[in-house]
């Protein structure tokens, strides 16, 4: 069953996903295990487009088909418990596009109790800062970033909000594959999670 939900994100069985899914999770899967399975196969997908083996498209429709798996995750992984923390304002940075991570963290900060305003991706530093003025009580801005060459938006975007003056109101959690510890330090934000499940429990520290 797991290998079945394998080969269909590595071959885009966009159609297929759900029905593959739904059957995995009747024969007993963990939907966790299933999510596992999904992200890991997205990693194995990035070192075929970098060795050339597999091209955009490739890895736009395997991007698409594990959206709609995710989709039928979603209801099992998230609690009943929507906003007991407050609200968390996430987005990827501009230029990026990337947003199966950022939905990840998403899911599984609403899990940990968030009401999550997700701002999509592509976001560019004025629209956070529009999205914090308008949730007062707002207490943790997410920053995601998938490329290296975008890791500048983040920077940019940390500086804006410190240059607004909200820096007070909210503390700022950055991630993504090319984010470190050590970068989080550069550029001023409060804290980094490797992370989905990291950044739910951050999200938490960061609110109290
Ligand atoms: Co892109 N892409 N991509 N891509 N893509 C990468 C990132 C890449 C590493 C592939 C590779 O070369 N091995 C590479 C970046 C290289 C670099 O910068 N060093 C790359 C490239 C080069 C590109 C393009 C430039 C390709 C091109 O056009 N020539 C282009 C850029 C477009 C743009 O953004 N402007 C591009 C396009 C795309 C698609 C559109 C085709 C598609 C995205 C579809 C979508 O997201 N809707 C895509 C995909 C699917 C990937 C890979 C294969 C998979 C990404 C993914 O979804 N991973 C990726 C290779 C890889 O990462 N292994 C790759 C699964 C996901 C669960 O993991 O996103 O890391 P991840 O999220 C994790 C953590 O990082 C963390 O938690 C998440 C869950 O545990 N996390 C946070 C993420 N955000 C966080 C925020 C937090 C905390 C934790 O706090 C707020």
């Amino acid at each position: 069953m797991i290998d079945a939900i394998k080969s269909a994100v590595e071959t885009g069985k966009l159609k297929q996903i759900e029905g593959i899914v739904q059957e995995a999770l009747e024969a007993g899967a963990n939907a966790e295990d299933i999510l596992n399975t999904m992200v890991a196969t997205m990693d194995e997908i990035g070192e075929k487009f970098q060795r050339n083996e597999i091209f955009v498209p490739n890895m736009l429709v395997a991007a698409l088909t594990m959206k709609k798996g995710v989709g039928v995750l979603q209801p099992l992984l998230a609690g009943d418990s929507v906003g007991k923390f407050g609200k968390f304002i996430i987005g990827t940075v501009a230029g990026d596009l990337h947003d199966i991570g950022k939905n990840l963290v998403a899911l599984m900060v609403e899990s940990a109790g968030f009401e999550v305003i997700d701002l999509g991706v592509d976001v560019p530093a004025e629209k956070f800062i529009e999205a914090i003025k308008d949730n007062p009580q707002c207490k943790v801005v997410g920053l995601s970033s998938l490329l290296t060459t975008t890791m500048d938006a983040m920077k940019i975007t940390v500086e804006a909000i410190i240059e607004a003056g909200l820096k007070d109101q909210v503390k700022i959690m950055i991630g993504g594959a090319p984010i470190t510890s050590e970068f989080k330090d550069e550029i001023c934000a409060d804290a980094y999670a490797p992370d989905a499940g990291s950044a739910a429990a951050m999200a938490k520290e960061l609110a109290f």
